[in-house]
């Protein structure tokens, strides 16, 4: 029996776990007792990693569409194909109609060469990925107010923190091992507010819970920072000497006393000022948070404010405090930081700054690259089905399940002229496509994944890929070559990762031999940086801290009399997702087999409707049957549905309506109507 040093391919956490294998085959897992953030643990989808890897359903040839049917096909034809496929839409529709997802699942590498291959071959910024569904409004709002959008400190600040706020983050079940570590804080003594109006796992450890209703974190935050002003509770000295913009936040939230928050939020105004007063005197404080704050038509403004709060209380650039946005993917952070996205390089290197477009030609070869921003994923499916984009090339991803408003993606895919899917499994997703390109998955290929914490880990290969299935790095570098681009030939990732240390400044100091046991935090710039733990000790990355004032707007599609209930999506403890991987693991499949729909006994009394009986839950897009859950953790009138299932897929019900800024998807509220299905 062999034990392989590697990273979790699950969530953002980052633990780094051991493959056992034996006779090139996957036989279990082993947690890492010296690995900061494992120490020792896993959560049950960690201590199952290596359960969909040997799966049947792996596909092991690419396939290509003939007659309406897909087909196996060679690698040279299935190349040729795509090439010929993405070409042609960009010689008769020109270089934006394509679109490129990237994966949030594969490796750094990985997403710097598709966005390599988008920017340098086709010559087009329509990339992105899922962090657009995700944390594109982290992005966007941390950037405005501190300079750079990613987790100001590490997972181990918990340990030393007075204070930890958790807003919309159901972090044992998402986040398992931070969540267990706000635990182990909270029995040491650190003090725990928690803002969502479900009563999650970690409301039971709290000091104080704020069950505020769906889209009124505005409010909530608001009154906060109104209370912590008027009673003279603002960190003085850190306002004067790191920030700017204070009067316009000072007058923006004057209005906002406890008593008009009380109203939009449904709290009392004396749990407004408690978690005030609590938040505030706290010689330390962490802000916590995940897709309760990003996923409405006001995500970024929600991010804006838990910035604002942090820097009125002077909690950012020290041990135990910051905003810590929770990142979900594996590897979503790494997505991000490798430009695959619209508007950045590598490094959140903006495309409309001719010297990094330059810099970028110069080290590519080749000549101007696109100057204007690509389209947002979200975005791209309204050009699909307006004819704008006619050709997808999706890594890694299943957006048939996942984009909200299921029937609008649907359409949008299927008026492509060509798509393609590079997957490891044959998802809704790839059984549109013209052309399905078979990858191995995270233990059949090295590279690095980028976790939460900005730490950069190294990914190895413990098994050989099924069949005639590939890394995607190899297929993206065939692709190139065969659309006859240089520069795509590379021994393997850690000369990919050479490139990206020369271009992109955070990651260039790191080189694999450097990466070795537990990874480095980023920024880390030269050879003999040690990484960063704390972003913005001395000074943020846009100099001062920045007030960034927030106008409350209400979510965009309330209850009313045909759509009475609030519904709100997520996610569950042992799925992911769309399904692809844990619902091809028996352990976690047996845990949680079908959709279900949680609902407030009171709402259930007066429906008639009983445990586990079907309810029809019905919005303006889409209507599913899925069984009941009667659970006091949704309070009356709210019902929480997970997307992780196909036949009762939640996105059939989403409301497509997006930020303006950031373009994210409002999954967390729609109004829905629900009945007992007879
Ligand atoms: N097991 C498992 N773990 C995962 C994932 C998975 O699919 N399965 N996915 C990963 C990914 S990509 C991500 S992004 C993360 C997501 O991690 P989380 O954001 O923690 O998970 P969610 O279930 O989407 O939503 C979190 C909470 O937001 C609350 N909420 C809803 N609306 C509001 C609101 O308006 N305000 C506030 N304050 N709270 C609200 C919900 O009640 C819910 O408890 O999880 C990651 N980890
Ligand atoms: N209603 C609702 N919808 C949501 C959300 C919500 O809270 N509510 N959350 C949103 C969020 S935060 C996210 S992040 C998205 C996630 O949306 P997606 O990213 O579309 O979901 P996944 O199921 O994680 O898809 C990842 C795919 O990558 C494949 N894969 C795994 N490893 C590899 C690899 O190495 N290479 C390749 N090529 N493929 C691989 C898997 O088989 C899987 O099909 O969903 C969003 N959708
Ligand atoms: S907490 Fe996240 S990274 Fe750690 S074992 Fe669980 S899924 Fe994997
Ligand atoms: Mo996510």
């Amino acid at each position: 029996m062999k034990r392989t040093l590697t990273v979790c391919p699950y969530c953002g956490t980052g633990c780094m776990l051991y493959l056992v294998s034996q006779g090139g085959r996957l036989v279990g897992v082993e947690p890492s007792s010296t690995h900061p953030v494992s120490r020792g643990s896993l959560c049950v989808k960690g201590w199952n990693a290596h359960a969909f890897v040997h799966h049947p359903d792996r596909l092991t040839s690419p396939l290509v569409r003939e007659k309406g049917e897909l087909r196996p096909a060679t690698w040279d034809e299935a190349i040729t194909v795509v090439v010929a496929g993405l070409k042609g839409v960009q010689d008769r529709h020109g270089s934006d109609a394509l679109m490129f997802a990237s994966s949030a699942k594969a490796t750094n590498e990985e997403n710097y060469l598709l966005m390599k291959l988008a920017r340098r071959v086709f010559a087009t910024n329509n990339i992105d990925h899922c962090a657009r569904l995700c944390h594109s409004s982290t992005v966007t709002g941390l950037t405005d107010c501190f300079g750079s959008g990613a987790m100001t400190n590490s997972i181990a600040c918990l340990d030393d923190t007075d204070l930890i706020f958790v807003i919309g983050s159901n972090t044992t079940e998402q986040h398992p091992l931070i969540g267990s570590r706000i635990m182990a804080a909270a029995r040491r003594g650190a003090r725990l507010i928690v803002a969502d109006n479900r009563r999650i796992r970690l409301a039971r450890h709290a000091d104080l819970h704020l069950r505020h209703h769906n889209g009124s974190d505005v409010a909530l935050l608001n009154s906060m920072m109104q209370v912590i002003i008027s009673q003279g509770l603002t960190n003085l000295s850190f306002r004067e000497r790191r920030t700017e913009n204070y009067p316009l936040l000072a007058e923006s939230v004057a209005e906002w006393t406890p008593e008009r928050g009380a109203a939009v939020t449904g709290l009392t105004p004396g749990e407004i000022v408690d978690a005030a007063r609590l938040f505030a005197g706290a010689s330390s404080a962490m802000i916590i948070y995940a897709m309760g704050i990003t996923q409405h038509s006001h995500g970024v403004d929600n991010v804006r404010c838990c910035a604002n709060l942090a820097l009125l209380t002077g909690n950012v650039g020290r041990n135990g405090a910051g905003v810590n946005p929770l990142r979900g993917q594996n590897n979503v952070q790494g997505g991000c930081d490798m430009g695959a996205l619209p508007e950045y390089y590598s490094g959140y290197q903006s495309v409309g700054d001719p010297a990094i477009r330059q810099k970028f030609a110069r080290y590519w070869g080749g000549s101007d690259l696109p100057a204007t921003p690509g389209l947002p994923l979200t975005r791209a499916m309204d050009a699909a089905l307006q004819g704008r984009i006619r050709g997808m090339f999706i890594m890694g991803e299943n957006p048939l399940l996942s984009d909200p408003d299921q029937t609008h993606a649907r359409l949008a895919l299927e008026k492509l002229d060509f798509l393609v899917v590079q997957e490891i499994f044959l998802t809704e997703t790839a059984r549109l496509a013209h052309v399905v390109l078979p990858s191995a998955c995270y233990a059949e290929k090295e590279g690095t994944f980028t976790s939460t914490e900005r730490r950069v880990q190294l990914v190895r290969k413990v098994v050989e890929p099924p069949g005639e299935a590939l890394a995607d790095w190899q297929i993206i570098s065939a692709l190139a070559r065969s659309a006859g681009c240089g520069g795509f030939s590379y021994d393997g990732p850690s000369e990919i990762m050479a490139e990206i240390a020369v271009l992109t400044p955070q990651y260039g100091g790191i080189t694999y031999e450097r990466l070795a046991p537990h990874g480095l935090q980023w920024p880390c710039s030269t050879p003999d940086d040690p990484g960063t733990p704390i972003l913005h000790r001395e000074q943020f990355t846009c100099g001062l801290g920045r007030f960034s004032p927030v106008t409350y707007r209400p979510p965009a599609e309330l209850p009313d009399e045909e759509y009475p209930f609030v519904l709100t999506t997520g996610r569950t403890y042992c799925h992911w997702h769309t399904g692809t991987m844990t619902r091809r693991t028996h352990l976690l499949d047996r845990e949680e087999r079908a959709p279900f729909v949680e609902i407030n006994p009171l709402d259930a009394t007066r429906l008639g409707l009983r445990e586990r009986e079907p309810a029809r839950v019905t919005s303006r897009r889409g209507s599913i049957i899925v069984a009941a859950r009667i659970s006091t953790i949704v309070p009356p009138g709210v019902l929480f549905i997970p997307f992780h299932f196909v036949e009762g897929a939640a996105n059939l019900l989403t409301n497509n309506v997006l930020d303006p800024e950031s373009s994210i998807p409002e999954f967390k509220i729609c109004a829905v109507s629900v009945r007992r299905e007879a």
